[in-house]
């Protein structure tokens, strides 16, 4: 089967539900003109349409920090820009929950930082959302790829506090010194609680948005993102490292931060096992490279309790490399292709299920008429 680019099929997704809107915005004058029209009808497809309009797709990427998260986003949607737009690199990690997306509504670029010092106040992160007046906003020059990757190292951004301050606001930890007999006296803490970027991307213009995450801590310090924000994407992606193996925070975040909301309804699922370059060798046969691969998705699948065949091997900085360089082996080799195969259609088929659902149960009695 040819491989697809997740984008390829998110057009053809939103091609989908553009005839979709076609049908029931032609539905309506039908019902009239047959005679069938009711204030009922009438308010129901409007209420479907709006819906429709509306749709947004959102997919998170969790998982412990340093797997590849970022760079793993960076590769699926951002290689057209020849270098990686958000940042990341050793040591220094996306430090806050950052939302990918674009702002219909100002028609801009920017990048938009809730200071971290907002967690002493008593307002949601939904309420702090919508008052602007709370966040660092910086405009972000598309043309240039300079400004833009220098505005977005905000993401990265900490700063350093007493040990009292970082008490205050809840960030202080003491499991994370366990080997220090006295308590440090300063803090490094994440200059940012939450990060905006509206990106005029032809995906996000569509409706879809990125969750990215820090890792295993962020989950356990801000409790809205576990409580509404993940629960509320329709598809998550965990990201394991070939060069850790499963650690005991990768567990950790499975446990009680995925799988229970596995249950609950559908969506989309995807596990990664990223970096599997490091486990390519020169002096290594093929084969034994292979196997080598094989091993680590049957051991990471068994760990998790899922099947062997929903681990994807992939390697996030050589599939970027490959998009970049646009050389076709390579991308082949690091599996990128065929995990974002599988990110367009499972998640695609999901949101399609919800549309077909949103469509019968408000445009009513011949759903199969309208939709077909
Ligand atoms: N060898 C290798 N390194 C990678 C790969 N993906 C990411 N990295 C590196 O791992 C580090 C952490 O990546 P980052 O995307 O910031 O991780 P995050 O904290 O999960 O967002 C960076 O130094 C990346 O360059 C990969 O596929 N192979
Ligand atoms: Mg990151």
């Amino acid at each position: 089967m040819e491989k697809v680019r997740f984008q390829e099929q998110l057009l053809a997704y939103e091609q989908w539900k553009k005839d979709v809107i076609n049908t029931i915005e032609e539905y309506a004058p039908w019902l009239e003109e047959n005679g069938m029209s009711s204030q009922d009808n009438q308010q129901r497809i409007e209420h479907t349409l709006s819906t429709l309009k509306s749709d947004k797709l959102t997919i998170a990427f969790l998982a412990e920090f340093s797997r590849g998260k970022t760079e793993l986003i960076n590769a699926i949607f951002f290689a057209d820009y020849g270098r990686c737009l958000l940042p990341s690199d050793a040591g220094r990690t996306t430090m806050c929950p950052t939302e990918i997306f674009y702002d219909d509504e100002r028609d801009e670029a920017y990048v938009r930082l809730l200071p971290i010092e907002t967690r002493l106040q008593d307002t949601t992160l939904t309420q702090l959302r919508h008052d602007t007046k709370q966040w660092v906003h910086y405009p972000l020059e598309v043309d240039s790829v300079e400004q833009m990757q220098a505005a977005l190292r905000e993401v990265i951004e900490t700063k350093s506090v007493t040990l009292d301050e970082a008490k205050h606001l809840g960030l202080y930890n003491q499991d994370l010194h366990p080997h220090q007999s006295q308590p440090p006296e300063m803090i490094e803490i994440p200059k940012w609680r939450h990060a905006l970027i509206s990106f005029p991307h032809h995906m996000l213009q569509k409706g879809l948005t990125i969750l990215d995450t820090p890792g295993l801590n962020a989950l356990g310090t801000e409790p809205e993102l576990t409580l509404n924000m993940l629960p509320a994407a329709q598809a998550v992606l965990f990201v394991l490292g070939a060069d850790t193996g499963v650690t005991r925070s990768d567990m950790e975040i499975w446990q009680h931060h995925i799988k229970g909301f596995q249950s609950s309804r559908q969506r989309g699922l995807m596990v990664v096992l990223n970096k599997i370059d490091t486990l390519w060798d020169d002096l290594r046969e093929h084969e034994d490279i292979h196997d080598a691969i094989r091993g680590q998705q049957r051991s990471s699948a068994k760990m998790l309790g899922i099947e062997s065949k929903a681990v994807f091997p992939i390697s996030a900085q050589k599939g970027l490399l490959a998009k970049i360089r646009n050389e076709p082996a390579l991308l082949d080799k690091s599996g990128l292709l065929d995990l974002e195969n599988y990110l367009g259609q499972d998640v695609l088929n999901i949101k399609q299920q919800i549309i077909l659902d949103t469509v019968s149960s408000d445009v009513g009695q011949q759903p199969q008429h309208v939709v077909r």
